[in-house]
């Protein structure tokens, strides 16, 4: 039941200046970040993380804008920890994201927009989909000896 999953805080996050607000929202819900670091990735690096969609025709506008700055990675650990951060991050889309979701409250546009300019849709924020996705990308993203364990004042209330 707990679980950890991996979270980049995308290039946009990190340049408009969001890595704290949105690594608040994570620490009030008693999540634990259990890993932490800047990497700026290469193209490379980007097919293997993003390996699903390589083929996929917004996939040159996605490398693009996952390589133009550093990102912030993240494990973040918690009960059932994967699919309540996808419930916090939102929909893929920023204009379908609801309000309250970190998609939703801080980006609005459309894959519309996004495909018209040949970008990646800039939505902020990446999350593990599932539980096979999450194993593969932690351990894609992070060494063993990047991980701690340790604990919060949470622990005292979900244990
Ligand atoms: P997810 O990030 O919510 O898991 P995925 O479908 O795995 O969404 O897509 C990965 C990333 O690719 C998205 O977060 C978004 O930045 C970008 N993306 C997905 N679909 C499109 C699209 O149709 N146009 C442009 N960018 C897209
Ligand atoms: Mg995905």
């Amino acid at each position: 039941m707990i679980e950890r999953t991996l979270v980049l805080l995308k290039p946009d996050a990190v340049q408009r200046g969001f890595m704290g607000e949105i690594l608040t929202r994570f620490e009030r819900a008693g999540l634990k970040i259990v890993g932490m670091k800047m990497v700026w990735v290469d193209k490379d690096f980007s097919k293997q993380h993003y390996e699903e969609h390589v083929e996929k025709g917004f996939y040159p506008g996605l490398e693009s804008m996952i390589t133009e700055g550093p990102v912030l990675a993240l494990v973040l650990e918690g009960v059932e920890a994967i699919g309540t951060v996808r419930k916090m991050v939102g929909s893929t889309e920023p204009k379908a994201a609801a309000p309250g979701t970190i998609r939703g409250d801080y980006a609005h546009v459309s894959y519309g927009y996004a495909d018209t300019k040949n970008i990646g849709v800039k939505n902020l924020i990446h999350a593990s989909a599932n539980a096979e996705d999450a194993q593969k990308e932690v351990a894609l993203w992070f060494a063993s000896q990047e991980l701690h364990t340790y604990k919060t004042v949470h622990d005292v209330h979900i244990l």
